[in-house]
């Protein structure tokens, strides 16, 4: 009884521990350094109206080949959202690092 409690303990926690791993995720971050700012609008702006642009890489944020207003729209709700910095054990346990 105690084992089955346990069991699905642990499986919920996985749930919800992907599910916010998930939700950190910055769809527009084009640059892939954290955030969402000039970095990738300029990449997005580099290939503007490019049909055959695919892929984050080159500014094709919501997966439809070529860079359009679909793309920079994306990018403009996302605008200034960051990824929460990951604290290791060692950060937590280190004063000096934060
Ligand atoms: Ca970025
Ligand atoms: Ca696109």
């Amino acid at each position: 009884m105690v084992c089955h409690k346990l069991v699905s303990f642990v499986l919920i926690l996985v749930v919800l521990l992907i599910a916010s791993a998930e939700a950190e995720y910055i769809t527009a971050d084009i640059n892939d350094d954290g955030r969402v700012g000039l970095g990738d609008l300029e990449i997005l702006a580099e290939n503007w109206l490019d049909l055959q642009c695919t892929g984050l890489n080159c500014g094709d944020v919501d997966g439809n080949p070529g860079v359009n207003l679909e793309d920079f729209s994306i990018l403009a709700m996302d605008w200034l959202k960051m990824t929460p910095p990951i604290i290791s054990e060692f950060m937590a346990s280190n004063g000096t690092t934060l």
